[in-house]
């Protein structure tokens, strides 16, 4: 396979400054005209000839300024063309299907409408084109269609002018003024309504704002429409950024491979990531929205006018994205709470990602195919690292960082080194060693002791950065700690210190201490790293109790957990430490629950166990079945042992009405927490409760809550709630996903069962990528269920991927990831699992995403 290497990054031979597209557009035979005006680029090779990438498209016609070209050739699927000037007119005609496209990248049909997805290389599949980021151009758009089927035509930028041509058809332009690469361009055409408002910038320019839905779903964009309208007042307020067109429209899509799309002034989304009413969305799913819709916006600035030289820098946009996004969402809710919620997605998705077998930087150096990075390394990871800047700097350095990157860099593809740069300049930082985050793979381990001797506490931190594919040493990292030491006989916080360990071994020491302290570190989670701490279970107590940071409260609670389980699955612990270590969590969770000063929502956070891969994480060789089991086993216990303040809770949240705000919030998510615990311990008891709040249920929150915990378990209510989820939202795609997912993802010791019943379900198709992933991906994830001794559960993702791979091999790329763990995996199942992966390399024809995926998982 071809691989694509960071260093071997070449400026382009020939620009494109301006750009028309003409579209005769039709479900299955759209025509495409191309009018390229294309310029030498002194950076480029002398001479060189022309390159059009193209993929699937074949040349319907080309002509070089004005004349009927024949000379030219194809190399692979590049379209080369030898010109003689420095500049030229060249036109290009394609003919696509978008019906056949079943790979949602490029033009494609998705229920009767037409649309776009063009980031990473779907440009390319509609018209021949240097598709590359830092190729920017000038576009304009005409689009003709048929009125009736889609009355609705849309592209980026302002509508130029529209009007009726011959037979029913009708016609539409639009220009970008706005110089953009071509994974940016974007076109609808469809039967949409729209939901409009406006915004009104600090510098005055009103914006009309739409969002396009499917008719009948215009009833649930209100959220999707304020989180807009916040997120544009955000970034002027906390970044200085302020929208540059008259126009904003997003447009929702329910056949959609990612989450949304960042098209300039159209952005496309999956409909999970707009639609949004208290009956059939749940409390995440409203945060995911506004998210979502934020971080789409965000982009404008960090992505649109400030573009990425090559796909290595994906991190440049996606990272900082990701930590504006996280910093609004902090803003909008409660700042602690969502700071666990990321720290709870990184340690889930991506310290898994860096410590197996498709571990790479957060700025990759190469890659068969770029589709494969968009990761939680290149996201989730790439959004702390600028985080840990933020750290460094305080907020208002950071934020002179970011102002002069803008200012540098407007209008150009930069590279993750020109923002570096940009922060250090800006913000008065040296990022020399700093800049090993952008080089380094895998997470780093921070091993800590404390010791005490006359009236002088001593700290040693000792760093290291395990080996990674291709990555067998690595150098020390910068990892900024805050740190604070609580006096121990009176409780107090004796102040909190940024500790920033940047060799292998550093020592910190602290005076006035009479006793040995105790230790809260790397507090707020201030650096994407593990922490080998040794604190005694009563430190972890008293901390999960009194610490004045809440993230380091969360992480003591958790720490305490995660230590007593791993023991419990390592065999190590004997009746009396098993008691001991029970007790333990038993009391700090007891305190979290009768805590008066703690809202409902950081309560929420606080009891929950930590979940089976970060356990897993901690592991080596690690028996899956076994983690399930002792996680179980302590949930079960701590169900009995606190069961009337289960219950009590229970009845105390089911009385609290419905509403958005957080002390609502909190409630209903400690409502379903109370039916998690006591499911194990005491399920009549559960079924009971939980099937009165499925029947009592005004949301989604509380209703999908109950239904989860009734999925675990038997009876005849369990299927009663599912056939009445199922025919309450029949008509509702994406709520029929989480009645997919919640069977796929249960406790139920029969899941493999459920799972094959579902798959031959009349509403399951391999065709919608949210369905698909509600499945899968939620079956993937029940660690019991995939990894069932026997090896089934690893066949039927090895199966799906080979016949979801020649549908969309995106998509499908996704599923190997699970099964490429296998060298973590204790010997019995890892065989089975590298079977399955040797069974799938073993096909011909598979895309380049799957083969590059199973490639490196069996390396
Ligand atoms: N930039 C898009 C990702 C597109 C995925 C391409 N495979 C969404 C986002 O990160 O905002
Ligand atoms: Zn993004």
């Amino acid at each position: 396979p071809q691989v694509i290497q960071r260093l071997d990054y070449r400026a382009p031979d020939w620009l494109v400054p301006d750009i028309t597209l003409e579209f005769a557009l039709s479900l299955d035979a759209t025509r495409v005209r191309a009018t390229l005006d294309v310029e030498r680029n002194a950076e480029g090779e002398t001479g060189a000839p022309l390159r059009l990438n193209g993929d699937g498209i074949a040349v319907a016609g080309l002509e070089v300024d004005g004349k009927a070209l024949n000379d030219w050739r194809m190399d692979g699927n590049d379209l080369v063309i030898d010109l003689s000037g420095d500049k030229h007119r060249v036109v290009i005609e394609t003919v696509i299907n978008p019906t056949a496209n079943t790979q949602l990248s490029g033009l494609y049909a998705s229920g009767g409408m037409l649309c776009t997805q063009c980031e990473a290389e779907g440009f390319r599949r509609i018209t021949f084109f240097p598709d590359r980021p830092d190729v920017l151009s000038r576009y304009r758009v005409r689009m003709i269609a048929d009125k009736a089927k889609f009355p609705v035509l849309l592209s980026n930028g302002n509508p130029v002018a529209s009007g009726d041509a011959h037979k029913n058809t009708h016609w539409a332009e639009w220009h970008d003024p706005w110089p953009k690469p071509s994974y940016l361009f974007a076109l609808v055409a469809g039967d949409l309504v729209a939901t409009r408002d406006t915004f009104t910038t600090r510098s005055g320019r009103k914006v009309d704002l739409a969002i396009w839905v499917r008719p009948g779903d215009e009833t649930r964009t209100d959220h999707a429409m304020r989180s807009l309208i916040a997120s544009m007042k955000w970034d002027e307020d906390v970044y200085g950024r302020e929208y540059d067109l008259d126009l904003f429209n997003i447009v929702a899509v329910a056949d959609f491979n990612a989450g949304a799309m960042e098209n300039k002034g159209l952005n496309i989304f999956n409909t999970r990531y707009i639609l949004a009413d208290p009956e059939t969305a749940n409390d995440g799913d409203y945060d995911a929205v506004e998210g979502v819709v934020a971080h789409e916006y965000f982009h404008n600035w960090s992505g649109n006018r400030v573009t990425c030289r090559d796909w290595f820098q994906l991190s440049l946009k996606e990272g900082f994205t990701v930590l504006r996004d996280q910093q609004f969402s902090a803003d909008r809710g409660s700042a602690p709470v969502k700071r666990i919620e990321d720290v709870r997605i990184l340690r889930a998705a991506q310290f898994p990602e860096d410590s197996g077998p498709l571990a790479h930087p957060i700025r990759p150096d190469s890659y068969q195919e770029i589709s494969n990075f968009y990761t939680a390394t290149v996201y989730n990871k790439g959004a702390e690292v600028i985080r840990m800047m933020t750290v460094l700097a305080g907020a208002e350095r950071f934020r002179k960082g970011t102002d002069l990157y803008f200012d540098r860099h407007d209008g150009q593809a930069a590279t993750c080194e020109d923002f570096v740069k940009a922060i250090e300049d800006g913000a008065g930082l040296d990022l020399t060693q700093f800049r090993r985050w952008y080089q380094q793979a895998g997470t780093p381990h921070v091993a800590v002791t404390l010791t005490h001797a006359g009236e002088t506490a001593t700290l040693t931190l000792r760093q290291t950065v395990p080996a990674t594919p291709g990555q067998p040493d690595k150098q020390p990292m910068v990892i900024p700690l805050r740190t604070a030491l609580f006096d121990r006989a009176t409780g107090a916080n004796r102040g909190e210190h940024l500790l920033v360990l940047t060799g292998e071994e550093q020592t910190f020491t602290f005076d006035g201490f009479a006793e040995l302290p105790v230790l809260s570190i790397n507090r707020g989670f201030s650096a994407p790293v593990a922490i080998d701490n040794p604190s005694s279970d009563a430190d972890l107590v008293f901390l999960a109790a009194n610490d004045d940071d809440p993230f380091a409260r969360y992480e003591a609670m958790q720490q305490l957990v995660v230590r007593h389980l791993v023991a419990a699955v390592g065999g190590q612990l004997d009746d009396a430490a098993r008691s001991a270590g029970r007790a333990a969590i038993g009391k700090a969770l007891a305190a979290v629950l009768a805590d008066p000063a703690l809202d409902d929502l950081m309560r929420g956070e606080l009891v929950i166990l930590p979940g089976e891969t970060y356990i897993a994480e901690q592991l080596s060789p690690v028996d899956p079945g076994r983690i399930r089991a002792e996680r179980e086993a302590l949930k079960a216990w701590l169900g009995t042992t606190l069961a009337s303040e289960w219950k009590a809770l229970h009845d105390r949240t089911s009385a609290v009405p419905y509403g958005l705000e957080a002390a609502a919030r909190g409630a209903r998510k400690l409502k379903t927490q109370a039916l998690v615990y006591l499911a194990p311990a005491d399920p009549a008891e559960a079924v009971a409760r939980a099937s009165a709040q499925y029947a009592a249920a005004d949301n989604m929150t509380d209703r999908q809550g109950a239904l989860m915990v009734l999925c675990g378990l038997d009876g005849a209510e369990r299927e009663a709630a599912l056939a009445d989820f199922h025919q309450r939202f029949a008509d509702n795609a994406l709520v029929i996903d989480k009645w997919f997912s919640l069977q796929a993802g249960s406790l139920h010791p029969r899941a493999i069962e459920h799972l094959k019943a579902l798959a031959k379900h009349p509403d399951f198709t391999l065709t919608n990528p949210n369905r698909v992933r509600a499945l899968y991906m939620a079956f993937a994830a029940n660690t019991a269920a995939f990894h069932d001794p026997s090896g089934e559960g690893y066949r039927i993702i090895a199966d799906l991927i080979l016949a979801l791979d020649p549908i969309n091999g995106n998509v499908a790329a996704r599923f190997v990831a699970p099964l490429g763990r296998w060298r973590k995996i204790e010997p019995a199942r890892a065989a089975l699992m590298r079977a399955e992966l040797e069974r799938i390399a073993a096909h011909s024809g598979l895309s380049r995403d799957v083969t590059e995926q199973v490639g490196k998982s069996l390396e």
